[in-house]
């Protein structure tokens, strides 16, 4: 079983477990659940902003423990206020380290679009984003039916939450289009081998259709790789570790914008 098949499987328990704990009801009565939304189009195409989806990880299968040190709080606020367009807070737990906690914290101190980073496999994950204080739900291709993505994408739309699909590969995207997609993700991690390379970004580029913004996401290290993504359509960067694994992540990307 590769990674991938391996988080899927785990996140199905998990989403059986809290249901069994708090119904969509309860979810719905939630504080949070009836908040205003910020949408991912508007802060991506904001000129005032950077582009940047700035991550919050601790830790990933593939790199291990990345920082454990600093707090949620810390380290988003440092980036909102280096100009990041979105914040991405992982809530998986045996994989990443995260919390739904994490989410809840971030959103009390931040005015922009967060992502909540997890794997979306049950439409109860999607009320739950909203419920915790998420803007934008990330749906990966490579471990989702097109009939999935399209109701995930319509529950998301209806609930205000933006939708960002994450696709590795040509395949995937020409399956997985829908009107009710917000933004591709081009992922330069191949989430099954781990392999990364931008190559990836530069030659979907160009098959993404207009209507959608194009973001590129992972294994960006270094400020000439965003200007190459940006003449080839690029809106957007999804950046995690580059910045994660200095001891002050919102200075390490104040520095790189
Ligand atoms: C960030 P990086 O290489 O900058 O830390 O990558 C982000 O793209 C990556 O964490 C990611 C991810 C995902 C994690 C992209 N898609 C899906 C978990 C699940």
């Amino acid at each position: 079983m590769n990674i991938l098949d391996k988080i899927v499987a785990r996140k199905k328990e998990e989403v059986a477990s809290a249901k069994a704990i708090k119904t969509i009801k309860d979810l719905e009565r939630s504080l949070g659940f009836n908040r205003r939304t910020y949408a991912l189009k508007d802060f991506l195409t904001d000129p005032s902003k950077s582009g940047i989806i700035a991550e919050f990880k601790r830790k990933s299968p593939s790199k291990g423990i990345i920082n454990d040190k600093l707090s949620v709080e810390e380290v988003t606020k440092g980036y909102s206020a280096a100009g990041a367009s979105a914040l991405s807070v992982l809530t998986d737990h045996d994989f990443f380290m995260g919390k739904d906690d994490d989410l809840i914290a971030a959103r009390a101190v931040n005015s922009i679009p967060i992502l909540r980073k997890d794997f979306m496999v049950d439409e109860y994950q999607i009320i739950e984003a909203k419920a915790l204080g998420a803007d934008i739900i990330l749906l990966i291709a490579a471990c989702l039916t097109p009939e999935e993505i399209l109701s995930f994408a319509k529950l998301a739309k209806s609930l205000g939450l933006s939708t960002l699909l994450e696709v590795h590969n040509r395949e995937e995207l020409d399956r997985s289009l829908n009107p009710y997609l917000d933004v591709i993700g081009v992922n330069n991690r191949n989430l099954k081998d781990f392999t990364v390379d931008i190559e990836t970004s530069l030659s979907l580029a160009e098959i993404i259709p207009s209507e959608f913004l194009k973001i590129s996401e992972s294994a960006i290290s270094n400020p000439e790789t965003i200007k190459m993504l940006k003449k080839v359509g690029y809106n957007g960067f999804l950046i995690g570790e580059n910045f994660m694994k200095t001891s002050n992540p919102g200075k390490a990307m104040a520095d790189f914008v």
